[in-house]
């Protein structure tokens, strides 16, 4: 059910939600608002028959092939439809049900048997079927639109057909107009050529079309669908109902929607949806970018990442940082992208990417993954690829998409420096009316990523771990207390601490520093804390925890590159440890072990690493991993939890 006004000065937010509430589009299924007249039943999207089991809610036809060498895939609008097929209600029964009279009730038989003794054939009475109605309230002056499709499940001259009823809830006198008629029946699809409205021709469908409605008066009328055999009561047709049409597909090619019959004054089938293109603003669109989130500026003048959305391939956006590089954008209205497009730079295919992620938020900073996966790209310039669809059923107002590898490998000179777009184009369906008016805070924080695989799990900052860590910050007290600062390069340092509160600082200010640091206690009271920096070069540090019990904590902040950290904690207790690095060709070897609760959070940037983590031995094990890598050196990450 959509109000078309509404839809054409479009101005709500998520439009269909309150109308999806209603239960137009029986995402809720039949719900209290549908009452049906014949039976219901349970028909699941791949097993359709001929006869139906009355009024159902289905997501769908699928591979149903009633005759004719035809087989029909139908979707819904969202994830449900309704589904009238069969039921076995007498056809007086039914028009009395949808508050039609006895006149109505002739007149349509009437019509149906001029239609059979002029072209049409068949038998023109009208049998058995059901129907399902619901009130509605309407405004006088407003068009109002519902989507329905029939499929016929028989065949010439085996006429059956459909047809939509609004009636006043309590005025007979009250005429609305039905898909243009001013008529309280509309008839809809048939099955033999020139009955009904639209005819579909053995085992056709109408495709989805849309029905409007207008209403003299404002109030409260009964809106019914129904259904029906002609002649037989066998092969039952189907009739689908939806707020807004959904896709149909025969024998594996989108289907065309046929036409009303020559002479009918009900409306053409609604324009085709179309993937439509969004780009930067300026460009003659609906819907355009109005900011671009680069995931980092390491690019050239002239090519930052809006070069990748101004419909211009001789453009492009290049980063240096190569690996993971990409753009978060914000559009002006919130659709749902259903894919995209990527078109190749002008120059070294091995800054083509090879694989990606999308992410779509509705404040830049919560984000959902809506599709990741490879890439193959053409090594021609220039060029446009297909489309690269994606699974998205929400309108969003930003979405992320970045490129975690690229074609070359290492060594390649300029061919293997970067990654580089000329553009990427995302697309909504032109039929989708789902908008999002979010704006977000302003701020964009793209989701944290594992540089080269694995699987990222959120960290969980557990309040009470958090405050033990206070514990060790105030350990100025505590039994054992080492503060070392090695200045200058090539020292090596060996720190040993036994007791119940040790305490340690290690900041080392050179390179080719070897600094290893041991700290045992046992009891459930005891802490063991270590606070490293490091500022030069190449450093080995290696930092242990070790004993039963009490809360062990590891905090080490590199400014510098090649530096090399062991982080050990073992046995009992609480752990914790941060690793915060950057620079190049860097080596991480975190182990969390023991009967303990693990909790690890790792950030690096710059290029080339190797992170090993290994969490083992308790219930609770946490880990954050966030790198960022620089170069295209960046090493597997390689994470292990388990008990
Ligand atoms: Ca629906
Ligand atoms: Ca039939
Ligand atoms: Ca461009």
């Amino acid at each position: 059910m959509k109000n078309l006004l509404i839809f054409l000065f479009a101005i709500t937010s998520v439009l269909n939600s309150a109308l999806a509430n209603a239960n137009y589009g029986f995402e809720s299924g039949l719900g209290a608002e549908w009452q049906i007249g014949g039976t219901t039943g349970t028909q699941s999207a791949n097993s359709w028959n001929p006869n139906g089991v009355g009024v159902s809610v289905v997501t769908g036809v699928t591979n149903y092939s009633p005759g004719g060498g035809k087989t029909w895939n139908i979707t819904p609008y969202g994830t449900y439809m309704a589904s009238i097929q069969g039921g076995g209600l007498a056809f007086d029964q039914i028009t009395s049900g949808l508050g039609l009279s006895g006149v109505e009730n002739t007149a349509i038989k009437n019509m149906l048997t001029y239609q059979s003794q002029n072209g049409g054939g068949g038998n023109p009475t009208p049998t058995t079927g059901s129907y399902m109605k619901r009130e509605i309230t309407l405004q006088a002056g407003q068009t109002y639109t519902m989507a329905w499709q029939y499929l016929s499940t028989d065949y010439t001259p085996f006429n059956d057909g459909s047809i939509m009823s609004l009636v006043h809830s309590t005025d007979g006198n009250i005429t609305p107009t039905l898909n243009n008629k001013q008529q309280r029946y509309s008839l809809l699809g048939f099955t033999n050529p020139g009955t009904g409205n639209y005819a579909t021709g053995s085992y056709g469908a109408t495709g989805w079309q849309v029905a409007t409605f207008t209403v003299p008066v404002s109030g409260t009328y009964v809106l019914g669908f129904t259904s029906f055999n002609l002649g037989d009561t066998a092969l039952s047709p189907i009739l689908l109902v939806d707020e807004v049409q959904g896709t149909t597909a025969l024998n594996g090619q989108t289907f065309t929607p046929v036409n009303p019959n020559p002479g009918s004054d009900a409306p053409p089938p609604p324009s085709p949806s179309v993937p439509t293109a969004v780009y930067n603003s300026g460009i003659s669109q609906n819907v355009w970018i109005t900011n671009h989130y680069p995931t980092s500026n390491n690019s050239p003048a002239g090519e930052d990442a809006s070069k990748a959305f101004d419909n211009d391939p001789d453009t492009k956006y290049l980063n240096f940082d190569k690996k993971n590089a990409g753009v978060t954008v914000k559009l002006n209205v919130g659709k749902v992208i259903t894919g995209f497009t990527l078109t190749t730079a002008n120059d070294f295919p091995g800054r083509d990417p090879t694989s990606y992620k999308l992410y779509a938020s509705n404040d830049g900073v919560t984000w959902t993954l809506v599709g990741e996966g490879n890439l193959s790209l053409t090594d021609s310039r220039k060029t446009t690829s297909s489309m690269i669809s994606v699974t998205n059923t929400n309108p969003y107002v930003y979405y992320y998409i970045f490129f975690p590898t690229t074609k070359a490998g290492e060594g390649c000179g300029l061919n293997c420096d970067s990654m580089q777009i000329a553009e990427i184009t995302f697309y909504y369906q032109s039929d989708s009316t789902a908008t999002s008016t979010a704006t977000g805070s302003g701020a964009v924080s793209n989701p944290s990523d594992l540089c080269c695989g694995g699987v990222s799990t959120p960290f969980n900052a557990n309040s009470g771990f958090t405050s033990r860590a206070g514990v060790f910050s105030a350990s100025v007290n505590a039994d054992n207390r080492v503060i070392i600062e090695q200045i200058g390069n090539f020292n090596q340092v060996t720190v040993v601490q036994h007791g119940s509160r040790n305490y340690s600082e290690l900041h080392v200010n050179g390179s080719n520093n070897t600094s290893t640091i041991n700290q045992t206690s046992t009891g459930s009271g005891t802490v063991n804390y270590i606070e490293a920096t490091l500022s030069g070069n190449s450093n080995t540090t290696s930092l242990t925890q070790t004993g039963t019990g009490g809360a062990k904590g590891i905090y080490l902040i590199g400014t510098n590159g090649a530096n090399n950290v062991t982080v050990e904690q073992t046995d009992s207790g609480n752990h914790y440890a941060e690793i915060n690095l950057a620079g190049g060709s860097k080596t991480v070897n975190l182990t969390q072990q023991g009967n303990a609760n693990h909790m690890a959070k790792i950030e690096l940037t710059g290029g080339a690493t190797s992170i090993t983590a290994t969490q083992s031995g308790s219930t609770q094990q946490f880990y954050s991993i966030q790198h960022n890598c620089a170069t295209a050196s960046c090493s597997a990450i390689s994470v292990t939890q388990g008990q």
